[in-house]
């Protein structure tokens, strides 16, 4: 069976890899001419644990990259599904294009699976009028791979595909399953499509509660932790943990997805996004009252840490702290925080470091963004310092949470 996987980003790249390290015939394929180029020449990967080793394994085993579409039998489309800010709907563009891309060059009887994270409808609406009189199948698999447990994950979560018949789904099911252990469930291509964000939508309702909570508890002078820590001892409650904000690509977006193709049905689904996406200036207000009562009056010695979306992963779209740092561009304030990501190696942000150590030489108020294992290791470096730590990561004595 010849794979042609088209997109190599962050789930396109570590399927492939799956794939051909478990004797696929893959060619991986993006348009990004340099990405192409520096996978075939130094194997540039993220940073995500193990992927160095897969990506050597899949060498080993003959995968190939390339910036062309191949023959092949079975298409998997993975690349970005943004969302149009103004009317909250996807916005299809590149599964779309990638799809016309596909038809060019299949031959009939080719299965295309898109992998992408679409709203329900997308593969009807976008990509079903494309195939015109091609003779060629469609399915859908969404990935449910988290970042930072990305391979394991790939090997060992239940997964969904979705197809216009039991043949199809049958065919895409024998090729995951060439490296998926877990349950591979069967059905149609809007169930499928609905379930994938369904999942994302109930995560980021359950962050908000949690967020919510965080802002009663503070406001009550109580200690939302221990107050979810109880709670969760009921078999039947699981609520998750209050933070500065929703990032990533995923949980923050695919909710929206509903709200813009269900506008006057989502008022839950709508307002857990505006709880989530309010922890940022939630913990601008924080901060501020922590600096009157430190009589810090700069922010200049205000320290974030952490610009990625969440813990030991180099993934900083719509970051919890990109989202704060806006927010006080927009204020205008006399001067910026220090910031700092051990993961983040590129200046992206004004006042950025690039060492710990100088890192925590510039600040008073060390605020934790982001619970990386390198500080979260080493409580010990912030035992002189004003913490705020967002994460509640820390046991440190006399620190601020959220
Ligand atoms: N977060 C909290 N509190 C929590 C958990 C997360 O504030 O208790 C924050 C994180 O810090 C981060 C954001 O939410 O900023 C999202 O992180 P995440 O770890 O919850 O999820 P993602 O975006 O990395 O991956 C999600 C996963 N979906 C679900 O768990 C339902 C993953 O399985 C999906 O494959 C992925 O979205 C995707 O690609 O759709």
């Amino acid at each position: 069976m010849r794979v042609n996987v088209i997109g190599m980003g962050y789930i396109g790249l570590p399927t492939a890899l799956m794939m051909a390290s478990h004797g696929v015939n893959v060619v991986g394929t993006d348009y990004n001419k340099n990405l192409v180029d520096e996978l075939q020449k130094n194997g540039k990967v993220f940073e995500e644990k193990g992927l160095s080793e897969l990506f050597s394994a899949a060498v080993k085993a003959g995968i190939r990259f390339s910036t062309e579409y191949q023959k092949a039998d079975i298409y998997i489309v993975s690349v970005p599904t943004p969302y149009l800010k103004k009317s909250r709907k996807i916005d299809p563009k590149y599964v779309v294009a990638a799809c016309k891309s596909v038809l060019e060059i299949c031959d009939d009887g080719a299965i295309l699976v898109v992998e992408s994270t679409i709203s329900p409808g997308t593969i009807d609406h976008c990509v079903r009028p494309l195939i015109g009189g091609k003779k060629i199948r469609l399915a859908h698999a969404p990935e449910r791979i988290i970042p930072g447990n990305m391979l394991h994950e790939l090997v060992h979560n239940p997964r969904t595909i979705g197809a216009d018949d039991k043949e199809t789904a049958e065919t895409v099911r024998s090729l995951y399953a060439s490296f998926c252990e877990a349950e591979i469930v069967l059905t149609d291509i809007r169930t499928a499509e609905m379930s994938k964000v369904v999942e994302n939508t109930y995560r980021d309702i359950n962050i908000a509660f949690a967020n919510e909570l965080a802002k009663i508890c503070h406001e009550a002078g109580m200690d939302v932790y221990e107050v979810i820590r109880i709670a969760n001892r009921h078999p039947r409650v699981n609520i998750l943990n209050p933070g500065p904000g929703v990032g990533g690509h995923c949980i923050s977006v695919d909710p929206w997805f509903l709200v813009g193709d269900f506008p006057n049905l989502t008022p839950l689904i709508h307002s857990a996004r505006n709880v989530n996406d309010s922890m940022p200036e939630y913990v601008y207000n924080r901060i501020c009252e922590i600096m009157a009562e430190k009589q810090i009056s700069s922010f200049s010695r205000v320290g974030l840490y952490g610009l990625t979306y969440k813990e030991n992963v180099d993934d900083t779209r719509e970051s919890p702290t990109l989202q704060l740092l806006e927010l006080l561009e927009q204020k205008h304030l006399d001067s910026a925080p220090v910031v700092y990501d051990p993961f983040v190696n590129k200046d992206m942000v004004p006042n950025q470091v690039h060492d710990l150590h100088e890192f925590l030489s510039k600040t008073d108020l060390f605020v934790l963004m982001v619970g990386h294992s390198e500080i979260t290791n080493r409580p010990e470096l912030l035992s002189e310092k004003t913490v705020l730590d967002t994460r509640n990561v820390f046991s440190l004595e006399g620190i601020y949470k959220l």
